[in-house]
């Protein structure tokens, strides 16, 4: 194995900046978690900073910021956990910033695959004399960003589909009853994934059945958009996502060209917008259903960057006939039913071999569940 041409401190001080980016989860999204630490010619660390809100400053303008005495930048490293970039946005370019200061040396984790930077912010601190290294620790701060790499290359939101299920594979009971299927938990750490994605998405069916609130409970964050795809248009206006305090985060998903264009009629009893302050997005017929790759599409132009399904069969399925889930995170209840509604059923699957096939595989016990969680 050829020998690494990081050293230890490099990577100690990028797992900090890894840390660092850390604490912007659930604020800074559509744009990346970064994180900044700057060390000084003797290797001692003179200011750190991550991006903090979206729209606000960039990781590495908080961490220069953060130093007290300039002097210190002579002959500094800085690590940053994305290149930083090369454009003009909602701040200046950080590449350009850096470039006019008496730094030796950048260690970038990852490229970033913007148009707009993509290798662009490396150039610029280098036709300024400063020594770029890249790819310390890539793998973590890839995973760290999977919703914005995905987000950014595809031009659709990263999509987490969370299922429970019984050991033998039911998601309710023959009556229908499917709420508590696994345990305290897991419920939680499901609350946890609502406050780190942009949005949770559900089926008209779900919204009928459970009346959902999607709220962050259990833990401390910030509160998801919440996706309602109800293809008919017709889910009655008394629900919880339409009349919370959370309204004007609901959006909801319909292919009902008809009703879509009614419902600027107060008199009619669906979603209009004088009773209802979220959004309602009309999307193409597909297969008897909403086309769900253009809501998708529609959703990412909103800034939705990441999307976590908790879907009923249904909603399973179209999802993943269609190819559009990108990570399974599936609950094992020590349950056993026997009979009821099955978690995975018409995939149009005839064949072994045309199995939809999962890897990156972990598990991992929450409580008296089991979690797989997996990518596709
Ligand atoms: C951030 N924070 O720390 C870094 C980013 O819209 P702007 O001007 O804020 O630019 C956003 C883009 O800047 C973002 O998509 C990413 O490509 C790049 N780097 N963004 O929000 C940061 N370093
Ligand atoms: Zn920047």
């Amino acid at each position: 194995m050829p020998a690494s041409r990081f050293t230890k401190d490099d990577t100690k001080w990028m797992k900090k900046a890894l840390r660092l980016a850390e604490l912007g989860r659930g604020h800074v999204s559509p744009n990346p978690l970064v994180g900044c630490v700057i060390i000084n010619a003797e290797g001692t660390k003179i200011g750190q900073g991550y991006h903090e809100r979206y729209g606000k400053a960039h990781a590495e303008v908080n961490a220069l910021t953060s130093v007290k005495d300039k002097s210190g930048l002579e002959g500094a490293t800085v690590y940053v956990t994305l290149e930083p970039c090369a454009h003009v946005g909602k701040t200046p370019s950080c590449a350009v910033t850096l470039s006019k200061l008496p730094v030796k040396r950048v260690v970038v984790a990852l490229e970033d695959p913007n148009p707009k930077v993509n290798g662009k912010g490396i150039e610029i601190l280098q036709k300024a004399g400063i020594e770029v290294e890249t790819g310390l620790l890539s793998d973590e701060a890839t995973s760290q960003n999977e919703s914005f790499l995905h987000y950014t290359k595809t031009g659709r939101p990263f999509v987490v589909m969370k299922m429970a299920q019984t050991l033998d594979g039911y998601i309710a009971a023959p009556d229908g009853s499917s709420q508590w299927i696994t345990g305290k938990m897991a419920r939680s750490l499901v609350h946890e994934w609502r406050a780190r994605y942009d949005s949770v998405m559900v089926g008209r069916n779900t919204v009928l059945n459970d009346n959902p609130r999607l709220t962050v409970r259990h833990v401390e964050g910030r509160q998801p958009k919440r996706i309602i795809v109800d293809g008919p248009l017709s889910l009655p206006r008394t629900m919880n996502v339409f009349t919370d305090q959370y309204e004007d985060r609901t959006i909801v998903i319909t292919h009902n060209e008809t009703k879509y264009r009614q419902s600027a009629d107060p008199m009619l009893n669906i979603l209009d917008p004088d009773g209802f302050r979220g959004q309602t997005l009309l999307v193409n017929k597909f297969e008897g259903h909403s086309d769900l790759r253009q809501a998708f599409s529609e959703l990412a132009r909103l800034d939705v960057a990441s999307v976590l399904v908790e879907p009923g069969s249904d909603l399973a399925r179209a999802l993943l006939r269609r190819g559009l889930v990108d990570k399974l995170e599936l609950f094992i209840a020590p349950k056993l039913l026997g009979g009821g509604t099955r978690s995975f059923v018409g995939l149009g699957i005839d064949s072994l071999n045309e199995a939809l096939q999962l890897k990156n595989i972990t598990t991992t016990q929450v409580g008296d569940d089991l979690l797989v969680s997996a990518y596709f």
